[in-house]
């Protein structure tokens, strides 16, 4: 099991001051609690020695509270730091056989989830989020896109760290857009899944990723694809045949959240373009079945 604490060069810590800077920007006022919400830097870093060894750096642990995670990619190829919260004595890979397993099943000792999604070569990217105490596997979830091939996290690019001291009850900060994920109803047929969107443009979005339902929900925004629209993606994701022709989205240049469990939220940037989005949840609600997405989970998305 990896445990690496990684070590700082001078430019990654200037990175990580400006991080911190624009994540607390605005929000230097004291909580309700008397505890500032200026949020902890925490650093991870995504490295490479070819192509079948990887990892992810970052400290053995962080105070609970508000936290920016920020991701750099030192790598050739996009890498992710998904974080799950483990309540239990479950090992980083008895978390990650049930993330790679066939399965749609996700048990209850996987809880909060968070972390950054596919960053670019060479670029970081800052998520704040509220950590509760405890032990947190952390992986990137990127790579193994073809059929049996390993993800990045089997090349080595996991781990877990602690989350120590108390919980707390500090907010977010305020952000110009929101992305609401929820589930309401109870089970099954009354069950209704659904993205709300508020203040979304072209551009650079600062964004609050909430999910307010029961399951875990992520965010994925792929353009539809010119001369296509929401209709074909639902006629193609809800078709068992193998596809035929190209895609009615754009795959390549999709963005989106990591995934967080109901009553999570996260600060993210997401950069959108001009244009039309199928914004889609692949999961799968803990007890399994049919994905999100399938039952309704893939909304349009006009961005001006
Ligand atoms: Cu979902």
């Amino acid at each position: 099991m990896h445990l690496r604490t990684g070590r700082l060069s001078r430019a990654l810590l200037a990175t990580l001051a400006a991080g911190a800077l624009v994540a607390g920007c605005g929000d230097d006022e004291e909580d309700g609690t008397g505890e500032a919400a200026k949020p902890t830097a925490f650093t991870v870093t995504a490295t490479a020695e070819g192509k079948k060894k990887k990892a992810l750096e970052f400290p053995a642990s962080v105070k609970a509270g508000l936290v920016a995670m920020t991701l750099t990619n030192s790598d050739t190829v996009p890498r992710s730091a998904q974080i799950l919260r483990v309540e239990g004595d479950q090992t980083v890979d008895d978390v990650l056989k049930v993330v790679n397993a066939e399965s749609t099943k996700i048990p209850d000792f996987m809880q909060d989830g968070g972390g950054l999604p596919a960053v670019k070569p060479g670029a970081s990217a800052t998520a704040t989020q509220n950590l509760a105490p405890g032990r947190y596997v952390i992986w990137d979830d990127e790579g193994g896109d073809e059929e049996g091939a390993p993800g990045n996290d089997e090349f080595g690019a996991k781990g877990e760290f602690t989350v120590t001291g108390e919980a707390s009850d500090a907010e977010l900060p305020e952000v110009a857009a929101t992305v609401t994920a929820t589930d309401e109803g109870t089970d099954g047929d009354d069950k209704t899944y659904d993205f709300e969107f508020k203040g979304l443009k072209a551009g650079t979005n600062q964004v609050r990723f909430e999910n307010t339902g029961e399951q875990l929900h992520h965010a994925l925004f792929f353009p539809i694809a010119k001369g296509k629209t929401i209709k074909d993606v639902e006629a193609a994701f809800a078709s068992e045949e193998e596809p035929q022709g190209p895609p009615p989205v754009d795959f390549e240049n999709g963005v989106g959240t990591a995934v967080i469990d109901g009553d999570i939220a996260q600060n993210i940037a997401l950069e959108l373009k001009a244009g039309k989005y199928a914004v889609v949840c692949f999961l799968s609600d803990r007890k399994g079945g049919k994905s999100h997405a399938e039952e309704g989970m893939l909304e349009e998305l006009v961005v001006e």
